[in-house]
């Protein structure tokens, strides 16, 4: 995958359009720093290119692509096109009948019935969804993808890092301003992290910001509101590092190291973090955030390993019963899930961890949950 396949499926796809330009097309995207600018990067070139009816929406707590309640309010929508960006790839259908194209850097799991899946997993070094979206969008837009290159190296930034191995990170940085970029992305991955875990407020700035100076010097409220997540998130994180972690050699023969574990209980998404944060103190194992007060009824846990270990393949080969379809989604070396506290109960058991890291009934339906005004609970099934 590069910058001509990415374009080539991409103008393809739109050629297919039932009604050209006046196609209503529908995105889909992650709440993070790739998903958000990928989904401001493609509304703004297809709104450039003369696609009128375009609107975008980020994934809202606990939500993947593959939900009921997700499908709902997409059909509400009527879209007679949709985009899924940054948001894996899965062989259940979305909306059927629907053209629609995966924007993706995860490994996949399958690719929806008729959909099309545009996706830089099996390249290295791999895309992020952002470097992807402007890929598409120089094939429909050059100029206004030059002028918005920036979000691209925003997603670079937020999910491979400050060196990660694109020319593309060296342009953003070289031509928008390094501390900018990096102040703007720490902001725009705080509202998915937060209790409400919102982050459309994010998603509105990119589609009207010129470059993240004007951004970070602007007054728009839009920035406090990050703000305030960012330190929201910042306290939680704080609580989560005290503890300390648990570790299992059960598995060692098979996933090549050991496997350690941080309990958390934040409605925080701090979980990934906790990993990151140990993974670089404890360089052989394989370490877990998990968090027990994220989502009622369920523990969901993010995963890190050295380079060398592949956690998805082992995740995979070990999917409990009673799992859906995201355990095990992600990259070799992040990788996750999320599972109902029986199940988690179980599978902590399986994987060689005692009572330390069994959730009683009690424990699991306590716990901070905002929910979002005018928002609907999620099911608990
Ligand atoms: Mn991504």
């Amino acid at each position: 995958m590069d910058r001509t396949e990415a374009g080539r499926i991409f103008t393809a796809f739109l050629a297919g359009l039932p009604r050209g330009v006046q196609t209503r097309i529908h995105i889909l995207t992650d709440a993070d720093a790739d998903g958000l600018p990928a989904a401001a990067l493609l509304l703004r070139s297809l709104n450039a290119a003369g696609y009128a009816n375009v609107t975008t929406e980020p994934r809202r707590k606990f939500e993947n692509a593959w939900m009921p309640e997700v499908h709902a309010r997409l059909a509400a929508l009527k879209p007679e096109a949709l985009l899924l960006v940054d948001l894996g790839a899965r062989p259940d259908p979305v909306l059927p009948g629907v053209p629609t194209l995966l924007v993706d850097h995860h490994a996949p799991f399958g690719t929806p019935p008729g959909a099309v899946l545009l996706t830089s997993y099996g390249t290295e070094p791999t895309a992020t969804s952002g470097l992807l979206a402007l890929w598409c969008a120089q094939s429909i837009a050059p100029q206004l993808a030059h002028d918005l290159q920036w979000l691209a190296g925003i997603s670079l930034l937020s999910d491979l890092g400050d060196k990660a191995p694109f020319a593309e990170l060296a342009e953003s940085k070289e031509r928008f301003g390094t501390t900018a970029l990096k102040d703007l992305t720490v902001l725009l991955n705080a509202p998915r992290r937060s209790a409400v875990g919102d982050a459309s407020v994010a998603l509105d700035l990119l589609l009207r910001a010129d470059t993240p100076k004007q951004v970070m010097k602007s007054t728009d409220p839009a920035l406090e509101s990050l703000r305030a997540a960012r330190t929201e998130v910042s306290a939680a994180l704080a609580a989560a590092r005290k503890t300390a972690p648990k570790f299992s050699t059960k598995w060692k023969k098979e996933l090549g190291a050991d496997m350690a574990m941080v309990r958390l209980h934040t409605a925080c998404q701090v979980h990934p973090l906790i990993a990151q944060i140990w993974r670089s103190q404890l360089k052989k194992a394989v370490i877990f955030g998990v968090n027990t007060g994220f989502r009622p009824g369920y523990v969901h846990f993010s995963g890190r390993a050295p380079s060398g270990i592949n956690l998805l393949h082992f995740l995979r080969a070990h999917t409990p019963t009673g799992a859906d379809g995201t355990f095990g989604g992600g990259h070799d070396q992040a990788s996750g899930g999320a599972l109902p506290t029986p199940v988690w109960n179980q599978f902590a058991r399986d994987m060689g961890f005692g009572p330390e890291m069994q959730v009683v009934a009690a424990e699991a339906s306590q716990g901070e949950f905002p929910l979002t005004p005018g928002t609907t609970q999620m099911p608990q099934a």
